[in-house]
């Protein structure tokens, strides 16, 4: 067996992939929950490169994991360290050493808590994916009727997100009272906005003894930046792990995939301290807005319609899928088209170059980017990333048609659960018991359509729209008759 990467190895590490910084040096100053493999090949990253390039020493990060302790069973032998492959035209690889701390939120509630509590920690960070938040994406407010919500808030040591970060909170306005600043990392609307949001209705469900004091320390004492986001991280495959391997000659069992592009805009509201993230290449901004419905419309609205339509078509990665005659001339279409409509793009953004990219980086062949990864918790994605494009075109009096047949490619997905031939495809939803009982086995697009659109938390008042019923229960009905792909075919034929 190849012995594997540890700090006690340092010095074997290939000298182009050991970055200029010594591990053992780096004090905790960030805590992050939700250590998967995008905050690894994002977030970390730029914390890496930060320090490097300050000199600095006092950004390393806690790793907290959520939901498995299996991250952070493959991160603890090597303590910490992991590779990076960026996979472009050339195949890079680095070390990172950042994650200086692991934690299991599960079982070590109270010394996470300390950790969000410590003076020392000066951010506290998530990338718990849309479903860690226990929220309506449509309203941003939380479900306050969730069970383990409930659970928290009466006080057991809490195994929410919402809940850790409260009495993380809680303990530090209790303790030093210093300043904090939470940088929520995942892909929802005004994401620090919604955070603090949830984190504001989650005080009002505390006994009256516990607030309003806290929520008024929040309120004066921590800061919720919005950020975008943008790196493709699919999971990595056994094949990756050999290439590392190989590289290292050490083995690693936490590295991660990656594409060279990578992008992070974040509202400059820090309440304290922060790494350099601006000298790592992020960008520091008044407003994110405009870059949030950019990347959340463009890509991750492409994305989900390729996952859909692609599964139904029997594909399995992105990059097979964009190869399909037809399929890339739907996307720029859906881009140039619908979603462009709807958009205000910063001054001096160059847009076309922008969505230019985002097709080549939807071919990059390096990448086995699985479609069911995009596919899964479609209920609390959708909402970002098609229907707002759908609900301002319909309010311009525009045709929403192209972002409509990705709309109905998730509800055949959803509905059929299986694709064009006749497979079996998994849906990975937290709300597919609840979908499957709403449809009652329905399969015909009238009756599917109608039920689905009665998803208050994906379509809002969107649901009562009629015309927009028509359209995709139009969509639907080709679909189901003629297949993916041929289907996308005529629509974009079909475009004036
Ligand atoms: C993807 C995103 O899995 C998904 O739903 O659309 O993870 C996407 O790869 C990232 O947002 C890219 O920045």
């Amino acid at each position: 067996m190849t012995r594997r990467l540890s700090i006690a190895r340092w010095d074997q590490i290939p000298a182009a992939a050991r970055p200029p910084i010594d591990p053992r040096d780096l004090s905790v100053g960030i805590v992050h929950l939700g250590v998967g493999a995008f905050h690894r090949a994002h977030q970390a990253v730029y914390t890496q490169h930060a320090m490097i390039a300050a000199g600095a020493k006092t950004w390393g990060i806690c790793a907290v994991s959520q939901r498995s302790r299996g991250v952070l069973d493959h991160l603890a032998p090597q303590d910490g360290l992991y590779t990076v492959v960026e996979r472009g035209p050339a195949t890079r690889f680095e070390v990172l050493a950042p994650l200086r701390e692991l934690l299991f939120a599960r079982d070590e509630q109270g010394a996470l808590i300390e950790r969000i509590a410590a003076a020392m920690t000066h951010i506290v960070s998530l990338t718990v994916t849309e479903k860690g938040y226990r929220h309506d994406p449509v309203t941003g407010r939380l479900d306050v009727y969730d069970e383990q919500i409930k659970a928290d808030a009466l006080g057991r040591p809490p195994r929410t997100v919402v809940g850790q970060l409260v009495r993380g909170l809680q303990a530090r306005h209790r303790g030093s009272g210093a300043p904090l600043t939470v940088v929520c990392c995942d892909n929802l609307t005004g994401n620090g906005t919604t955070l603090r949001g949830l984190v504001r209705d989650f005080c009002d469900l505390l006994p009256a003894a516990e607030q309003p004091a806290l929520a008024d320390w929040v309120a004066r004492n921590v800061t919720f930046p919005s950020t975008v986001v943008d790196r493709i991280v699919p999971s990595a495959t056994a094949a990756d792990r050999g290439d590392v391997a190989a590289y290292l000659a050490l083995g690693d069992e936490a590295s991660v995939v990656t594409e060279p592009f990578s992008q992070w805009v974040l509202e400059d509201t820090f309440a304290s301290a922060r790494p350099a993230w601006e000298a790592a290449g992020a960008t520091l901004a008044r407003d994110v807005a405009p870059y949030e419905a950019m990347k959340l419309r463009l890509l991750n609205g492409s994305h989900s319609a390729l996952a859909y339509l692609g599964l139904l078509a029997g594909y399995e990665y992105v990059a097979d899928v964009i190869a399909v005659d037809g399929v890339a001339a739907y996307v720029q279409t859906l881009m140039d088209v619908e979603v462009r409509a709807t958009l205000s793009v910063p001054a001096g953004f160059d847009i076309m170059k922008y969505q230019l990219a985002l097709l080549q980086r939807f071919a990059n062949p390096g990448l086995r980017h699985r479609l069911a990864q995009i596919a899964t918790d479609g209920s609390l994605k959708l909402p970002a990333r098609l229907v707002g494009t759908i609900a301002d075109l319909r309010a311009a009096g525009l045709d929403p048609r192209l972002s409509v047949l990705a709309v109905a490619a998730w509800m055949r997905f959803v509905s059929a659960r299986c694709d064009d031939a006749g497979r079996p495809l998994p849906v990975d939803d937290p709300a597919a018991q609840r979908i499957a009982e709403l449809l009652g086995g329905a399969v015909d697009p009238v009756t599917v359509v109608t039920r689905m659109l009665s998803l208050r938390e994906v379509f809002g008042a969107l649901g009562d729209d009629i015309g927009l019923r028509g359209l995709l229960v139009d969509a639907l009905d080709r679909l189901t008759r003629f297949g993916a792909f041929e289907t996308l075919r005529t629509e974009v034929e079909a475009l004036p």
